[in-house]
């Protein structure tokens, strides 16, 4: 196998651009010869997740799940890249202990909540602005700034180019066969 496998664990505010980062390395690492599976809200909150909600009990289930699946993946050898909120550190602590230190590296994709309204991709800040939006993290349910993530990327102060490439450098070597 030419490839190392690595979980390489995004988070940050909805609309803070972990998906779009997280399909773009995805492509990336596929140009490179690599394969990579991403998990995110799409495909995994709408289906092995779809009973859990927003509440701390219910995020912190989604949480141990990602954890295991990603677990197993990177198992299997395949670079695994994650794309959640995960809103705590305590969370991101139960993510590195589930999958092992060695095989982890948490991301903090960075924006502001002002400049995730802004940006609002899928109108959802709209809808919270209406009241429409219950446990809304960053509103009324909390995110934890990490203290000492791996990584930070900083899409508010960079072009999606320059985050793509700032990931890329710091992915190719640890998924080095
Ligand atoms: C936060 C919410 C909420 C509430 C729906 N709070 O930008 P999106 O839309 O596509 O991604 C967000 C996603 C967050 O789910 P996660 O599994 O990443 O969250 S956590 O790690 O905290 O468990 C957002 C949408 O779901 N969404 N309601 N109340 N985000």
């Amino acid at each position: 196998l030419k490839q190392r496998s690595h979980v390489f664990w995004l988070f940050g505010l909805s609309g803070s651009g972990k998906s779009t980062l997280a399909l773009a390395l995805e492509r990336e690492l596929f140009k490179a010869g690599r394969f990579a599976q991403v998990l995110d809200g799409d495909n995994i909150r709408s289906g092995l997740n779809r009973d859990l909600g927003f509440s701390d009990a219910d995020r912190s289930e989604n949480i141990r799940r990602i954890a295991e699946v990603a677990k197993l993946f990177a198992q299997a050898g395949v670079v695994t890249i994650t794309s959640f909120i995960c809103p705590k550190e305590e969370l991101r602590a139960l993510a590195r202990e589930t999958i092992g230190a060695d095989d982890f590296s948490d991301i903090y994709v960075k924006a502001s909540y002002e400049r995730c309204q802004e940006r609002d991709p899928k109108g959802l800040y709209k809808k919270v602005q209406a009241g429409q939006v219950k446990q809304f993290t960053g509103k009324d349910s909390g995110f934890e700034e990490p203290t000492a993530p791996a990584l930070i990327i900083d899409t508010e102060n960079e072009t999606i180019e320059q985050s793509v490439q700032r990931l890329l450098d710091y992915v190719l070597p640890r998924v080095e066969a």
